[in-house]
């Protein structure tokens, strides 16, 4: 696998602070008053994400509704290496591309609310079709852990994955765990703090790479979205969604709801307009 240069979008701040975004999180329902790192846990359904929640989070968790949507979310909270985490699980999805509003939740929670961490749970005996969802994910952060759960199943259908060939591919940690009996969850601990703490640098693989004519398109397209949006953690990848008329994006700049949660500058409404016609072109 190839690395794309041009695809280095997500800046750090300095090394070991939080990167999530406070704000964004609290309209997001996260409030980050008591808590130094915030977790997202993403995954397909069935891939053990709420055995997982539930072994690192044990009884200090509680469920209540999403902002605004009728999905039902759960969150909850634990401690390791003196840090206070707080770990969100979002539906369980084979996409981030918002096709539904369970995708469209578990894609603004990252996009917006920034988390510490992304940690994707995937099956080790699906592996082919659970990496759409981590390609998609890395795509918008780098701050990425994935839990190569069922290894149980894995063996027992003679299936063999090479964790650190794949950590190597993907370029970023991958612990494997049979999260049933609590087997490989210390590791994915040491890993999340590892990420969160910026004591390992990820280095994740981006599948988009486009053509030069494409690449410069998106590159303007990007800077534009940047200079309305200075906050926006990823300009790039809003570019590519608005090129790709991604309606729901589309619609959040239409709306300003990009603006609402990123801060947008006063000047933001007519380069809106600009910038949804140019799409459009
Ligand atoms: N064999 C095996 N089963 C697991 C493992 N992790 C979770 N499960 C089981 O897989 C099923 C789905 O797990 P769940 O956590 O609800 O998945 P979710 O849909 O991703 O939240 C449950 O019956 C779990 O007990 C594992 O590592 N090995
Ligand atoms: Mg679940």
């Amino acid at each position: 696998m190839n690395e794309s240069k041009s695809s280095q979008v997500i800046q750090r701040g300095c090394e070991g602070c939080p990167a999530h975004n406070a704000a964004n999180l609290l309209k997001l329902g996260v409030d980050m008053e008591e808590w130094d790192f915030v977790v997202a846990l993403a995954g397909n359904p069935n891939t053990g994400k709420s055995t997982v929640f539930n072994a690192l989070t044990g009884l200090r968790q509680h469920t209540g509704n999403w902002p605004g949507k009728t999905v039902a979310r759960a969150e909850g909270g634990f401690e390791y290496a003196d840090r206070r985490y707080k770990l969100v699980d979002l539906p369980g999805t084979y996409s981030l591309l918002s096709t539904s509003v369970d995708e469209e939740i578990a894609r603004d929670f990252i996009l917006f609310g920034q988390p510490d961490v992304t940690t994707v749970v995937v099956d080790a005996t699906r592996l082919e079709r659970n990496l759409n969802l981590v390609l998609q994910v890395m795509e918008i952060t780098d701050r990425v852990v994935i839990c190569l759960n069922l290894m149980d199943e894995a063996k027992r259908h003679g299936l063999i994955v090479d964790e650190r060939r794949l950590a190597r591919d993907l370029g970023v940690p991958v612990v494997p765990s049979v999260a049933r009996y609590g087997k490989g969850l210390d590791d994915l601990l040491q890993a999340i703090n590892d990420v969160a703490t910026g004591k390992t640098q990820t280095k994740p693989y981006k599948i988009q790479r486009f053509s030069k004519e494409l690449e410069e398109i998106i590159s303007g397209l990007s800077q534009k979205v940047r200079g309305i949006f200075p906050t926006l953690p990823n300009p790039r990848w809003v570019a590519i969604r608005l090129l790709d008329g991604d309606e729901r994006i589309v619609e959040a700049f239409e709306k300003g709801d990009l603006g609402e949660l990123t801060q947008a500058t006063t000047e933001s409404v007519d380069l809106q307009a600009q910038l949804s016609e140019e799409q459009v072109t």
